[in-house]
């Protein structure tokens, strides 16, 4: 079991091993900015190494298992995660600073990835094709062989179950590079996949940095897919070092994703996932509603009970459960806190901010939750990914107007409509440029079972629901002539 004191190891063939550099990074707790263990520092040799083992284990062990079985060990493995729920929970609580009911919610969504594609892993099939007489002809969905997955820090449990748990159901073998910033409960899901039956090499884990440990798995000519979920500058760098051997890539790149409320909305039902879908794990949500539209008609009312629920939130340590808990890093606060100072200098409204409690530690990363109001679409805080908690608030005038404004973003990953109107609801949801369109509710990080995934800058590929076993997979066609 992982201690927090220890140096925590690499995990290449279901064995703790240290990295070739013999270096190490040292793991910060958000809440109060103190050191409190260390990873190892991973580099190219090591993903080489962990290349390898995936390979062994994708021609050998795993690769020769059957699907009902794979879907067998997958489903121990949901179990395992369910049972060590609290003690994952804590480990990613400290690791990134996020309230432990938001890392409850995380570990139980984890333990539903696997749950969710061990069902799935042996009804992944093919089909048959009608063609010229004397002959049969179907098509074969194969694993890619082994796939590479560069997690973010933001939801490390989350991202990993939808992404590794839907390549493993589909025959893959894996090699993981965590984010430096959040790898504890990602080694520790390691250590309890082996325990569920994962042969060795089938689930490798590499902590390092992006630009060396990242940096190699995107390039290594031995990985066969690639799934990232990131920002757009390093998905496009992932792209790129991936084109060099014509890996094929899923990039999942957040949004700025828009709320549009018209004034039939029900408020009462409305406000409050609003409010949540901003500061939800501190605003590092990439499908965070960071954009809230609202019809002039009821602009007034809306903007006052926003202010005054953003004026009760209150921020401090993981450990307290408040509202929201610090963001990662130093670098992120002070690029959320770079933002609000350009809001700041361009006169833009604070029109309601939360607190940052009185016992909070003064060196853990908080930053209050801010509403701006009637910020113009051009301006960079309408644009741009903030990733922290700051809800940007703009009226309009008419359902065209909303649209526009909607699509009016690089991104395109989720969107909420709030109307009781039923004709106008199917409009928007269609006029909309996204992945994801909410209609009187709004997902923000949720839903196992729904293809998630972007258009625009937020990427492409799909991850989640079954559709996510389709890219992991590559489809053969055999034609057999018989006649
Ligand atoms: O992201 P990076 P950062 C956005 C969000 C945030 C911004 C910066 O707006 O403020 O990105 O965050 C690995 N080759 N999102 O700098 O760099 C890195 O180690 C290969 C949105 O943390 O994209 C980590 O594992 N990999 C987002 C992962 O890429 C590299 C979640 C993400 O880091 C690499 C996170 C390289 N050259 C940030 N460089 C979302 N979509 O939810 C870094 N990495």
């Amino acid at each position: 079991m992982l201690q927090n004191s220890v140096r925590h190891q690499l995990f290449i063939d279901n064995k703790q091993t240290p990295a070739a550099s013999g270096e190490s990074i040292q793991v910060v707790d958000p809440s109060d900015g103190q050191v409190f263990a260390q990873i190892a520092r991973g580099g190219a040799a090591d993903i080489d190494r962990a290349v390898g083992a995936a390979r062994r284990a994708s021609v050998g062990a795993w690769g020769v298992m059957t699907a009902v079985e794979r879907g067998r060990v997958l489903r121990r493995w949901a179990d395992l995660v369910a049972a060590a729920g609290d003690e994952l929970a804590h480990l990613e609580s400290r690791d990134t600073g996020k309230p432990m009911r938001q890392a409850r919610a995380d570990a139980t969504a984890f333990a539903r990835y696997f749950e969710y594609y061990a069902g799935a892993a042996d009804k992944l099939h093919g089909q048959t094709i009608p063609y010229q007489n004397g002959y049969t002809v179907m098509t074969i969905r194969e694993p890619h062989g082994v796939t590479g997955h560069i997690i973010p820090w933001n939801y490390p449990m989350q991202i990993f179950g939808r992404s590794v748990g839907a390549a493993l159901a589909a025959g893959n073998a894996c090699v993981v590079k965590p984010a430096e910033d959040a790898c504890l409960s990602l080694l520790r899901a390691a250590e309890l996949g082996a325990q569920a039956g994962l042969p060795p090499g089938a689930l490798n884990v590499v902590t390092g940095l992006g630009p060396e440990a990242g940096q190699a798995l995107a390039e290594h000519p031995g990985i066969d897919h690639i799934s990232f979920t990131g920002s757009p500058d390093t998905g496009r760098r992932v792209a790129q070092a991936a084109a060099g051997h014509h890996c094929p890539v899923t990039l999942e790149l957040g949004g700025k994703s828009p709320q549009i409320v018209f004034a039939d909305a029900d408020l009462e039902a409305t406000l409050p996932v609003l409010v949540n879908a901003i500061i939800q794990n501190c605003g590092q949500t990439c499908s965070a509603g960071s954009r809230v539209l609202i019809e002039r008609a009821a602009w007034d009312q809306v903007l006052a009970q926003l202010a005054e629920r953003f004026a009760a939130l209150r921020a401090g340590p993981a450990s307290q459960d408040l509202d929201l808990g610090p963001l990662i890093s130093e670098r992120q606060r002070q690029r959320v806190r770079d933002f609000l100072a350009e809001a700041r200098d361009s006169g833009l409204e604070l029109a309601g901010q939360g607190t940052i409690v009185a016992d909070a530690p003064p060196l853990g990363f908080y930053e209050p939750p801010a509403l701006l109001a009637s910020v113009p679409s051009a301006s960079r805080l309408f644009q741009e990914e903030i990733f922290g908690p700051v809800l940007v608030a703009t009226a309009f005038d008419d359902e065209a107007q909303a649209l526009a404004l909607a699509n009016d973003s690089p991104y395109g990953l989720v969107a909420g409509v709030w109307t009781r109107d039923g004709a106008r609801q199917m409009r928007m949801a269609r006029g909309i440029r996204t992945g994801q369109v909410f209609v009187n509710n709004y997902g923000a990080g949720g839903g196992v079972e729904l293809p998630f995934g972007g258009v625009k800058h937020s990427g492409y590929g799909r991850e989640k629901g079954f559709e996510a076993l389709y890219g992991f997979t590559t489809l053969k066609t055999i034609a057999l002539r018989h006649d």
